[in-house]
């Protein structure tokens, strides 16, 4: 996930070589390399593109930059005129689909490829926000007030993100995941319209052109109602669970609808020693082996490389 490549040295080395983020996003050599790091280190099972959910409204002419330490900074857009203004940067993403054709060459056939994009009120969000450290109280005022609004900003959404899955698939990713982190902001109503709808006819649209693809669906913060909801109406392959879902509930209830991946706990995974150990031995028995480990969301920078080596065995030992 979004943090992953920070807890590396190597990973360090070339952000700073790129001198901006985007920069490291959109260079093919590097951002190959990066997806690469976290594989030479350790015997993880897939690899996750590097790239940001924050592509899309740069392609759709929104304008985004990184600061340091500030994270992503747009002009937001909020009016119909905002939106209408936006015009779509053709070919500007290309960099991203060379990318996924050179670690698609140099990966080990027995180690998963995925590519992802932003659920679309995830991006919605930050459009709308501007950014996202303060909150995202402007993209709920449109929820309750200016629903027209979110209506127009998410039909072009909607058109750039497929063309963006569906040119990932095509350049050689395995999977395809939808990150939606902050669909635990919307109550049952606003979840229902804002995240399942959109995502189910997103993941219609993808099937009709590459059935085969798996979809992993992420509704990051959703009450359990919600994700198996979400799982059943969407159509997702497999779902992601968060660090906040209770396990036995997850086993009960959503296990018996599908795929489930996660949701260790990434404080765990930087605390280390016997804890973690036991609550991988705990999320193991209670998932069994058809189960996608994972995180609940990205590794947190700090995050001693010990405990991830140590960690990544334990589950290749005990979860065969
Ligand atoms: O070097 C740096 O400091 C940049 C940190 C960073 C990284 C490594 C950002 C900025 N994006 C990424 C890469 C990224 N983002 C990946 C690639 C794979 C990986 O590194 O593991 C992925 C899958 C994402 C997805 C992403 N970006 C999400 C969804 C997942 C999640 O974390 O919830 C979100 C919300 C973003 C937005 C974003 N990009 C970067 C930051 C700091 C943020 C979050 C801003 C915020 O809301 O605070």
């Amino acid at each position: 996930m979004r943090q992953a490549g920070r807890y590396l040295p190597e990973y360090q080395e070339l952000r700073a070589q790129a001198g901006s983020f985007l920069n490291l996003c959109l260079t093919p050599a590097l951002a190959s390399e990066v997806t690469l790091q976290p594989l030479k280190r350790f015997d993880l099972d897939a690899a996750i593109l590097f790239a940001d959910i924050l592509l899309v409204p740069m392609v759709m002419g929104q304008r985004l930059r990184f600061r340091e330490g500030e994270g992503p900074l747009l002009d937001p857009v909020r009016t119909k005129e905002q939106l209408q203004a936006l015009t779509a940067q053709g070919g500007r993403l290309a960099p991203v689909f060379e990318t996924i054709d050179r670690v698609r060459t140099a990966l080990p056939p027995h180690v998963a490829f995925l590519g992802f994009a932003g659920g679309l009120w995830t991006v919605a969000c930050y459009m709308i926000e501007g950014q996202g450290k303060h909150g995202f109280a402007q993209a709920l005022q449109k929820v309750a007030h200016e629903p027209l609004f979110l209506k127009l900003l998410f039909e072009r959404l909607f058109e750039t993100t497929l063309a963006y899955l569906e040119a990932q698939s095509e350049a050689g990713v395995e999977a395809l995941q939808i990150f939606e982190s902050h669909a635990g902001l919307l109550d049952e109503k606003g979840f229902r319209t804002w995240v399942i709808e959109p995502t189910q006819k997103l993941v219609v649209a993808l099937k009709a052109k590459h059935p085969n693809i798996p979809i992993i669906g992420f509704p990051r913060g959703a009450s359990l109602a919600n994700k198996k909801a979400y799982f059943i109406e969407t159509g997702v392959d497999a779902l992601g669970l968060d660090q906040m879902t209770n396990l036995e509930e997850a086993q009960r209830e959503l296990q018996p609808l599908g795929v489930l991946q996660g949701n260790l706990d990434p404080e765990l995974l930087l605390a280390g020693g016997p804890a973690l150990m036991s609550e991988a031995q705990n999320s193991m028995k209670a998932f069994g082996p058809h189960h996608i480990f994972n995180l609940g969301h990205g590794v947190l920078p700090q995050t001693p490389l010990a405990h991830i080596t140590a960690f990544v065995e334990a589950v290749h030992n005990k979860g065969a």
